[in-house]
């Protein structure tokens, strides 16, 4: 389903003037809001192609309806937030969930969409029909060769569907770990993770990075093999510089300063990708910004001016990703409102005064440097948002065009109501 570009600018012109007048108000206020507009306008985050359907938890799943019913439906309802956000123009695939049996129909079509293929992931998480060796033990940790041998060869064939695609880049995520103290050695289980990814890593072509996903616990209890930025980091390092650390926000212990970490893994020029998402408990995979906008902020801070020190571009540097799942929400309602949430934090934090912040932290001037970063984040920059969006042809509120035109009830008619998006 496709919206007219004449629809969405009669959407805008019903909104315009109220628009141009707060966006007025603000580039009186911001010098260098044309800079920020422009910025905003580059950068894209991509959408993983299992997080179009209603995700559910262990206890059950109420699916919206209409949901897509194989790849090309996939990347058309992403099409539709790209055109509606022009901030959603590329698609993270999810091997087997999603394989692109013909990759030359399936380029074409996400090219008609203005999508590329960011990242591509692996799944040694789960068991598939007709598998050879169960991963219940672990993946490329496994206490057995050829377990590992199926684990490797797996992630090297998605290396192939991606270099058919055009993708750059491998996520690996490994659930790999124990629920029981005594169920394995770590000492034995990181040597053979390390051992597999070298085998997957010498498989990369010369322009692929491979991120390294980390994650505290879950599906495992007791320990996890990749289990923090840490762990993840000595992989990284040990691998070889197209390793990365891919930082996942809902991967953490409750309360992690995942803004230091950010820091830090951009400092070493470690950190690859990030998967956004919010959480309240563990890996909640909650909209982006619902629950802890100003923690995002901060990240965001620390983003850019990790980036900006190590002269990098924001909008291409990184691999930037939203991880979510959708259990109550339209999953396309959550995704506009998730990457309009990572905006925000973004074009906030490109507000943050920073010669006057290195400045009150020399002087240990705590209160003006808190000073510094609120008064980023108490801004409302929304209309600059929208101001992007315009410019690329976007809609000034995309929220409101997506229910204006009822595509999720569109959806189901051409659907049907009962239709499973493949993922978790
Ligand atoms: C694991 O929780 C994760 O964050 C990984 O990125 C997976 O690829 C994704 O979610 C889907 O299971
Ligand atoms: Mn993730």
């Amino acid at each position: 389903m496709q919206i007219d570009q004449n629809k969405i600018d009669g959407y805008n012109s019903q909104s315009l003037r109220k628009h141009e007048r707060a966006l007025a108000f603000l580039q009186g206020e911001i010098p260098h809001a044309a800079e920020i507009i422009s910025q905003l306008g580059e950068f894209q985050i991509a959408i993983p192609s299992w997080a179009l359907g209603t995700g559910g938890t262990r206890f059950g799943r109420f699916p919206a309806g209409g949901e897509p019913r194989n790849l090309e439906e996939k990347i058309e309802d992403i099409g539709l937030l790209h055109r509606l956000n022009r901030a959603s123009g590329a698609i993270s695939l999810h091997i087997p969930w999603d394989i692109p049996e013909d990759p030359a129909h399936i380029r074409a079509v996400a090219a008609a969409h203005g999508l590329k293929f960011d990242a591509m992931n692996s799944n040694t998480f789960q068991d598939q029909p007709g598998q050879a060796h169960s991963y219940k033990f672990g993946s490329l940790q496994n206490v057995s060769r050829d377990i590992r041998q199926q684990a490797i060869e797996h992630n090297i064939e998605v290396i192939r569907h991606g270099i058919a695609l055009g993708s750059e880049s491998l996520t690996v995520w490994l659930s790999d770990g124990s629920c029981f103290p005594g169920q394995l050695s770590f000492r034995k289980a990181f040597e053979n993770t390390l051992e597999g990814l070298s085998e997957i890593y010498a498989e990369l072509p010369d322009n692929w990075k491979m991120f390294v996903e980390y994650k505290a616990f879950e599906p495992n209890f007791y320990s996890t093999t990749v289990g923090d930025w840490g762990q993840s980091l000595l992989y990284a390092s040990k691998l070889g510089p197209k390793a990365y650390t891919l930082v996942d926000l809902g991967h953490h212990l409750p309360n992690a300063n995942i803004e230091q970490i950010v820091a830090l893994l951009l400092m070493e020029g470690k950190l690859g990708g990030f998967h956004f998402n919010d959480s309240k408990y563990g890996d909640d995979d909650l909209t982006v910004g619902s629950i802890k906008p100003y923690q995002l902020f901060l990240i965001f801070c620390e983003l850019v001016d990790g980036m900006n020190a190590r002269g990098m571009k924001h909008a291409t540097d990184l691999g930037w990703m939203i991880d979510a799942s959708h259990n109550v929400k339209d999953p396309l309602e959550d995704l506009l409102q998730s990457v309009e949430a990572i905006q925000i934090a973004y074009a906030q934090a490109l507000l943050v005064d920073r010669k006057a912040l290195t400045a009150a932290q020399e002087r240990n001037d705590v209160v003006a440097a808190q000073e510094i970063l609120q008064q980023a984040y108490r801004t409302d920059v929304r209309p600059m948002v929208a101001e992007a969006r315009l410019r690329a042809g976007g809609a000034l509120e995309p929220l409101s065009v997506y229910r204006g035109e009822q595509v999720r009830a569109g959806l189901i008619r051409r659907r049907g109501l009962v239709t499973i998006a493949t993922g978790l």
